[in-house]
């Protein structure tokens, strides 16, 4: 065996102190059906800053996690191009690559809220989002190598893996910023994460960020597969369903304190912090509440703003040791504002899963103790 040098064998490849070996993804286990149809959530509670480290992003799968064989691995660009083409992940690691942080939220994210509050944890109620830095290659750059035909408008690509995972993205979409990715925070994709490839669509529906990357067709017209039909569509009350719903929209968390991040320091100096996004751009401010929604402060971004990625805020204030009702509002650079529950209701009605941005409370009861509660 080859020698690897001293220490270098005991932890060749680190990981964190056997004190935070509570901070894992966790389930709900009445969600997850099967164990290969599958979502868990990210510890926001227990994270800082504005990157999600790689072995704690949630993770949702149809159809468990493709085992791919990177030597093996092809992806075909078919349909309404030129030449169609097969790359090896050699030939797409030959086109200049480019680095970027975003987001990537489940429409789904907060879906099981959309009728009240239901799950004591801010990893539970707002834990399908991750964000992390991305390296891959323009897919403009492996659309025109094909040549997209004049007619082209949209763009599917399918996964590798059992659900063969299929979304219609616009081809302006594609040719913008859409990235063929190949590294997450500067080591290969995990294998859960799309492994060893994934498109990244910035801002939008995570479901379209399809993993085990395989194949783009490239055509004239959307496709009207499963995951735009009868699932990631929102039922309305008027029971027409609204389709084609891609953008994120702008949406906050307060992470600490929260249910799971009780304040057990008593009254006194407190850090309150979360996290804001929007896939329309970046997040211009973040205002909190301590009384319902009453009074308003700003909060204090930190850790940089990029456009489609998570924000970092905090806002340090005295606890006199009485109740709290927590929120955060997030106004993103389109000039969008986060709503009330109330307001998404007025407009959305009850039937909704996908893209609830609704204002979340949290409860701080005089000992410290957080509940997830809604205020009228
Ligand atoms: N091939 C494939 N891609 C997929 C999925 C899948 O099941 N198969 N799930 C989608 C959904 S619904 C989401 S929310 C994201 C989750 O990405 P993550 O597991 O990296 O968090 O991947 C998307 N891409
Ligand atoms: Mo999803």
């Amino acid at each position: 065996m080859q020698d690897l040098g001293d220490g270098v064998d005991a932890r060749p490849y680190g990981m964190p102190s056997g004190h935070e070996a509570h901070v894992v993804r966790r389930d709900v286990p009445w969600l997850t059906a099967d164990p290969v149809s599958s979502v868990n959530f990210t510890p926001l509670h227990e994270l800082d800053g504005i990157i999600t480290p790689n072995g704690l992003c949630f993770e949702r799968h149809h159809a468990g996690v493709a085992e791919v064989d990177p030597a093996r691995h092809r992806l075909m660009i078919n349909g309404l191009v030129d030449t169609p083409l097969v790359f090896t992940m050699e030939d797409i690691k030959r086109f200049p690559r480019e680095n970027r942080l975003y987001f990537l939220e489940c429409a789904a994210n907060s879906g099981m809220e959309w009728r009240g509050a239901q799950l004591n944890g801010c990893q539970f109620t707002h834990g399908m989002v991750h964000c992390v830095m991305y390296t891959g290659v323009p897919l403009r750059h492996l659309l025109n190598e094909a040549g997209v035909r004049t007619n082209a408008r949209w763009i599917m690509p399918e996964g590798a893996d059992a659900s063969a995972m299929t979304r219609s993205i616009p081809l302006k979409k594609a040719m913008d910023d859409c990235l063929v990715a190949f590294a997450m925070n500067g080591e290969a994709l995990r294998p859960e994460q799309g492994y060893p490839l994934r498109i990244v669509v910035p801002g939008w529906e995570g479901n379209m960020w399809v993993k085990w990357l395989r194949r783009i067709e490239v055509g004239d017209a959307p496709w009207h597969h499963r995951e735009e039909t009868s699932k990631y569509t929102d039922l309305m009350e008027n029971g027409k369903a609204r389709r084609f719903t891609w953008e994120m929209d702008v949406k906050s968390v307060i992470t600490n304190p929260s249910p799971q991040a009780p304040i057990t320091h008593g009254k006194g100096h407190t850090v309150l912090t979360g996290l804001a996004w929007s896939g329309r751009g970046t997040v211009e401010r973040v205002d909190v509440s301590l009384d319902g929604g009453r009074n308003w402060r700003p909060a204090r971004i930190d850790g940089g703003s990029h456009p489609m990625a998570l924000h970092r805020f905090y806002h340090e204030f005295d606890w006199d040791g009485s109740p709290l009702l927590l929120q955060s509002r997030a106004v993103d650079s389109d000039g969008h504002v986060q709503p009330t529950k109330k307001a998404l209701r007025a407009v959305r009605g009850e039937n909704s899963i996908y893209h609830n941005n609704g204002i979340q409370t949290w409860h701080v009861r005089a000992g410290g103790e957080v509940e997830n509660v809604e205020v009228s």
